[in-house]
């Protein structure tokens, strides 16, 4: 070990660390804004670029930046010194005289991390001259917005895009102050292989990369006496939305969520859980279907992977064209949401379908992508009309001057607000799994499961195996979370599946749907993800119905409407097939 020294307080750390590691052991804070180590899921950015964290180091003529330095038995550091703080203000000033000074308007505003540091560093006026502001237009696409001239080079994106996602469509180009991260030759974001997870925009410090903002639209059509507006709730949404009410991470907000959605005038509040059920039935009815026919020793496309998470789709159809046979052609469920409810639901109100607007509101950036594909819609009218992340929800609870903390819960709508356990699971990853699981266990072997749990599914690690118990078939499972363990299985796949993969869940973002890219944002803070995670079990524990195939609502809508599971109607209406 190492033992060295900050601001007098002594301390050891393994060979290799870093001065930034050996301060946040002492507890002493030093300001970071490039620098990002989410180790847990594989996002370290160390390009030690912004120079925010720089420090004394006794002996040296220059400062050091404490987020790169490796630290050497002795080493006298001090991390406050006028010194220091005249430098971290000069950097800090020089990165605002190449920045917008949007503030007032900036959709990142409140949350940005170099409006952070202005503010804590005392900075009033900025007297350096002689800079010209980089100018870059505004690039939309359908989920995320691109401000260039607020890109501090700070390379998250970059890192996120690249190590963690393996997507890798955006990197540094230019240089100066025309220094930005973007796709290669400056191209259009929505004209690259860019799956829409909006991991990008989960970790950028400031402003340069947003969600499409599609609050007005929410506004307008609630407004609107013509039209029934029916909104859905994704799993993961109710135990992140209290993050922007100061609620600590993971708190269910559940019902309080219902009371707010019913405040702003929707006709109906309905759950994605429900439609997350039905998911299963289709899933579920598919995989057992193939396994029968691998069983009989029949040509089959196995493994079969999960189809719900939109950048995932995404992912494997420009990147993986050979396997596009595998996944379930079962929809996700906010696309079945959205045909049922433009279907059954307005036949129920006897409306046409173009008097309803159906909202969702999704902890993810890719889902408003996803909307838009044109296979989701009839004749121009789209299944799922507008979506907003839980951030949009946030600010729409915000702007109509509800306290979420101070409304009393609520209960949601029938019949497309009953859902069960399985489906809230759905928002965590190993959770499309487990819930399939518990279903298709019951179906093949007539038996009421004994352990409803699937430990062996559930867990944090990016890649994840595990053999399961089907009634005497051992099913062999596998799991990722981030598009990069994502890869490392696919390859395996194209590679033989040397460990006979029966099936595979996928969630393009780190933690599954809680971790999504429209949640509040998490600021470098891993154990926010857990805090979810660990909330949505807890929950679903005490929930009475915790298998698909019991939800009642499901029931009579096969029963009344669809037949059964993978029935002519339901193929059409619940069943899509992928492209390119
Ligand atoms: Fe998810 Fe979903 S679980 S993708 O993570 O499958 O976004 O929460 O809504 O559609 O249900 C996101 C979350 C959903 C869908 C569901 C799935
Ligand atoms: Fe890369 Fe995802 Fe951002 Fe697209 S949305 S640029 S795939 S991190």
């Amino acid at each position: 070990d190492i033992k060295i020294t900050i601001d007098g307080k002594e301390v050891e750390l393994p060979i290799g660390s870093t001065i930034l590691q050996g301060a946040q052991k002492l507890g002493i804070h030093i300001p970071t804004l490039c620098h990002l180590d989410l180790h847990d899921i594989k996002m370290v950015n160390q390009s030690a670029s912004c120079r925010v964290c720089v420090v004394e180091v006794e002996g040296r003529r220059n400062l050091a930046p404490a987020c790169a330095t490796p630290v050497t038995n002795g080493m006298v550091i001090r991390t406050n010194s006028i010194k220091v703080l005249n430098a971290r203000k000069t950097v800090v000033e020089l990165l605002i005289s190449d920045h917008p000074k949007e503030c007032l308007t900036c959709s990142k505003s409140g949350h940005c991390e170099l409006q952070d540091l202005s503010e804590k560093m005392g900075i009033r006026n900025i007297n350096i001259t002689g800079n010209s502001m980089s100018t870059y237009k505004k690039e939309y696409t359908t989920s995320i917005i691109r401000e260039m001239d607020k890109c501090i080079m700070c390379r998250r994106c970059e890192t996120m895009c690249n190590n963690v996602q393996t997507v890798g469509v955006l990197s540094g180009i230019n240089r100066g102050f025309d220094a930005v991260v973007a796709p290669a030759f400056d191209e259009k974001l929505e004209d690259t292989v860019c799956t829409h997870c909006g991991q990008c925009v989960a970790v950028c410090p400031v402003g340069a990369l947003s969600e499409e903002d599609s609050t007005w639209r929410v506004v307008e059509a609630l407004a609107d006496p013509e039209k029934v507006v029916v909104v859905q709730t994704a799993p993961a949404t109710r135990v992140a939305l209290g993050e922007a009410f100061g609620l600590e991470p993971g708190t269910v907000v559940t019902g309080e969520m219902v009371a707010a959605l019913r405040r702003l005038g929707f006709n109906y509040v309905f759950d994605t859980d429900f439609a997350a059920d039905l998911t299963i039935m289709e899933e579920g009815t598919e995989l057992l279907g193939r396994l029968d026919k691998y069983l009989a020793g029949e040509e089959v496309a196995l493994p079969i992977l999960t189809s719900c998470c939109p950048a995932w789709v995404n992912f494997i159809e420009s990147q993986y064209h050979e396997l596009i046979d595998i996944p379930s052609s079962a929809r996700s469920p906010q696309q079945m949401f959205g045909a049922v409810a433009k279907t059954y639901f307005a036949e129920k109100l006897e409306i046409p379908r173009e008097k309803l607007v159906v909202v969702s509101i999704m902890p993810c950036l890719a889902k408003k992508f996803e909307a838009s594909r044109e296979e989701f819609s009839v004749e121009g009218n789209p299944d799922v009309d507008i979506v907003l992340s839980t951030r949009e929800l946030a600010h729409l609870i915000k702007r109509a001057n509800l306290n979420l903390k101070e409304l009393e819960k609520e209960e949601y709508d029938n019949p497309l607000g009953i859902s069960t356990g399985a489906g809230l699971i759905f928002g965590v990853t190993g959770g499309v799994l487990e819930a399939a699981l518990r279903t298709s266990y019951e179906i093949k072997t007539g038996k009421t499961l004994e352990k409803i749990e699937f430990e062996q599914v559930r867990g944090f690690d990016g890649l994840r195996v595990a053999s399961v118990d089907l009634g005497g078939i051992t099913l062999n499972v596998g799991l990722a979370h981030g598009l990069g363990n994502a890869r490392d299985l696919l390859d395996e796949i194209k590679d033989g599946n040397p460990r006979n993969l029966h099936a595979i869940e996928v969630m393009a973002c780190p933690g599954g749907c809680i971790g999504g890219a429209g949640q509040p944002y998490h600021h470098g803070d891993v154990n926010v993800l857990k805090k979810r995670t660990a909330s949505i079990y807890s929950e679903e524990k005490n929930l009475t119905l915790r298998k698909s195939h019991e939800n009642p609502a499901v029931k009579e809508l096969y029963e009344t409407y669809l037949g059964k599971p993978m029935s002519e109607k339901a193929h059409h209406l619940l069943h899509t097939h992928y492209s390119k």
